[in-house]
């Protein structure tokens, strides 16, 4: 990764976030073991550069859409990490009140308006939010993250299309990790050509390397200050790797399938190292750079120790918000 004009402050603070998001899933991983957990968890780790460079182009206002995966999101945005761990150990102060799990996320005070696992649902959710702010002038811009699988339903075409048309302020977010669960890109598409499809919908469109946080930042800056100034939607493809399973805290199996031998050559391009490397390069020593772990560490064991302590749901209120 090359050297950085951005601030020193910045670059600590994405490291912050994206070591935050690693340790979190790490300790979500081993309680999933540990049979704590219940909830299915869709872990997020090797992709942390993709939802920390698009959130830190992102004000507190702009609105986040989510899927299966979006712990990372949830994170990068500023969510409150208590909640969130408490929502995956389904409990009464979870952010969904325990009722979602893992993956049904929300924190509507900074932005996040919910997390849907259909695959490719918010893709379109995030063109209403879109549609709402050209209406109110809010100057507002909304963000959906999807995998490359989310580009093979009908309404990722669908919405680039509306979106072109209307010069939406949104940007759509392809976590291209290379797999739909256990089928490599190459099963599913003749061609590895997901960064092409804006173009057919008017949707300015550019594909980056998604373990490089300064490469995914500067894309979402660029989006960021379209969509504001009135220029429309970018759909940003971001190439990267999940480390662990489809689901769960397994190494390099889904379900039950090993994948290519691929996931060696990702870890040697770990976003976290390559970050690391440009800190010390601005002249930061190792010890300040890793005075981050103690402090993301007892974040996390601070919410971990909130989670377990808070009351399960009611059973009571089992119907309350069920149409
Ligand atoms: C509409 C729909 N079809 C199928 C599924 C089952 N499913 C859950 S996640 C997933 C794979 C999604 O792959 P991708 O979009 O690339 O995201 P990733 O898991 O790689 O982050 C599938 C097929 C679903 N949840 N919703
Ligand atoms: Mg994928």
């Amino acid at each position: 990764m090359p050297h950085s004009d951005l601030p020193i402050s910045l670059l600590r603070r994405m490291y912050r976030t994206m070591v935050l998001i690693r340790r979190f899933e790490e300790a979500v991983a081993d309680r999933v073991t540990a049979g704590e957990i219940k909830t299915p968890c869709h872990l997020y780790i090797g992709q942390e550069a993709v939802a920390t460079g698009v959130c830190s182009a992102l004000d507190r206002e702009d609105y986040v859409w989510g899927g299966h995966r979006s712990h990372g999101h949830y994170i990068a945005k500023g969510g409150d990490i208590r909640a969130l761990m408490a929502e995956i150990f389904c409990r009464a102060t979870g952010c969904s009140e325990g009722r979602g799990g893992s993956m049904h996320i929300c924190a509507p005070e900074v932005g996040i308006l919910g997390t849907v696992p259909l695959v490719a649902a918010t893709i379109p959710l995030a063109a209403g939010a879109a549609l709402a702010s050209k209406l109110r002038n809010d100057r507002r811009v909304s963000v959906s993250f999807f995998g490359d699988g989310a580009t093979e339903e009908g309404h990722f075409h669908e919405t680039l299309n509306i979106a072109g048309l209307y010069r939406l302020p949104v940007l759509f977010v392809c976590e291209n990790n290379f797999y739909s669960s256990h089928l490599h890109l190459s099963e599913r598409r003749v061609c590895d050509n997901i960064d092409s499809a804006g173009q057919l919908h008017g949707v300015e469109s550019v594909r980056v390397d998604g373990n490089d946080v300064l490469a995914v930042r500067d894309a979402a800056t660029r989006a960021v200050d379209r969509a504001r100034n009135g220029m429309g939607p970018t759909l940003i493809e971001c190439r990267t790797f999940r480390w662990r399973g489809h689901v769960g805290p397994s190494w390099d199996m889904d379900v039950g399938i090993k994948r290519k031998d691929d996931l060696k050559q990702w870890i040697e391009r770990d976003p976290i190292r390559l970050l690391r490397e440009v800190l010390l390069a601005q002249g930061e020593s190792p010890e300040e750079v890793d005075a981050v772990e103690t402090e993301c560490g007892d974040l996390i064991e601070d919410a971990v120790g909130f989670a377990k302590n808070s009351p399960e749901p009611d059973p009571r209120q089992l119907l309350q918000h069920v149409f």
